[in-house]
């Protein structure tokens, strides 16, 4: 080759390795996480899919997130502690600005929280809590007070029973997954608000783990074992009941007459039960935290005082009222 045309050769080569190393450089700034262009980046591991109430919940927090110009990293840990504690590993490694969870149950976080905070990542609680021996590893908790919603079901049963003039009030529980927060504060709160009305006898208490199919499985067995005995149906979530109801009628009862049905919850297709009678209560527990969420990441990252704990307001609907005017309810 011509010494002139080597030279040619070399000078296209260059331009066509600039123009390959900038091709590269766009496409990987194209292919970087969602950081690049929102201000914020947060890790939030949720627990699963287990109910209408969870779903609700993941679809407003990826709402707000967007909402707030917020990035987010969300793993949906199937109901599975250790999923979530490896999701948290890995917001750690990925160097998050906030990490937000919703644990599944109240023990067992130690390792990987203080892991968490000594990479100075700040920690939400969402919904659910930790046991409370550890609470210096959280920056703050948002969601129910699960307490007090067992409270209103203990209260609306005492006001149902004056109403029906029961002097005996046979109860059968079926509970939310075994020591997640809602299904410790729930049983809790019920019993305390009946702990002083003689009429009120708890039969039995099982674990229906928030599940559909799970609390059609209790019913089923606590039917066959106390049958016409049981006047009352006190149900941690709207998915057992929604599991539980046809399992009584195929027994011959009728739902929310021979057998009073309380729910917690509010999910629209619980809610439209209610209406149709076959609900006579349900506790309104919102899964609408991610307005309040995504402010604290705001101001945790800023370093800002947060508050403690933001439990949002919740209603009662039941048979004592106009159902006809609730707003859907988005879930
Ligand atoms: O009641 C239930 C869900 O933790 C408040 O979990 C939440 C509960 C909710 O699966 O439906």
């Amino acid at each position: 080759m011509k010494l002139k045309n080597i030279r040619k050769a070399k000078s296209v080569s260059i331009i066509l390795s600039i123009l390959a190393i900038a091709f590269l450089f766009v496409s990987c700034k194209k292919t970087d996480t969602s950081k690049d262009d929102k201000d914020l980046l947060l890790g939030f591991s949720q627990v699963g899919s287990e109910s209408a109430w969870r779903i609700g919940n993941t679809n407003d927090i990826k709402e707000k997130a967007d909402e707030y110009n917020i990035g987010l990293m969300l793993e949906n840990a199937n109901q599975k502690q250790e999923n979530q504690i490896a999701a948290i590993r890995r917001f750690i490694a990925y160097k998050v600005d906030v990490i937000a969870f919703s644990p599944i149950v109240e023990e067992g976080w130690e390792n990987v929280l203080t892991e968490a905070k000594e990479a100075g990542i700040p920690v939400i609680l969402v919904d659910r809590d930790i046991s409370s021996d550890q609470s210096d590893l959280t920056a703050c908790k948002i969601g129910a007070d699960f307490y007090k919603e067992g409270r209103k079901a203990g209260e609306y049963l005492i006001r149902k029973a004056d109403d029906l003039k029961m002097e005996d009030v046979n109860i059968v529980e079926i509970a939310g997954t075994e020591d997640s927060t809602p299904m410790r504060q729930r049983r809790a709160g019920f019993k305390a608000a009946i702990a002083n009305d003689k009429r009120m006898h708890i039969l039995k208490s099982v674990d229906g783990d928030f599940l559909k199919s799970r609390g059609a499985e209790c019913m089923r067995t606590l039917l066959e074992e106390y049958g016409d005995k049981i006047d009352v149906v006190y149900s941690h979530n709207d998915e057992m009941t929604l599991g539980a109801i046809p399992e009584i009628e195929k027994a011959g009862y009728t739902p929310g007459e021979d057998i009073i049905i309380i729910s917690i919850d509010g999910g629209q297709e619980a809610i439209d039960v209610l209406k149709s009678g076959k609900i006579n209560c349900i506790v309104e527990c919102t899964p609408k935290l991610g307005k309040e969420v995504m402010e604290t990441v705001i101001k945790l990252k800023n370093g800002e005082e947060v508050e403690k704990v933001i439990h949002p307001e919740e209603e009662v609907f039941s048979d004592e009222q106009d159902l006809s005017d609730i707003a859907p309810r988005g879930y």
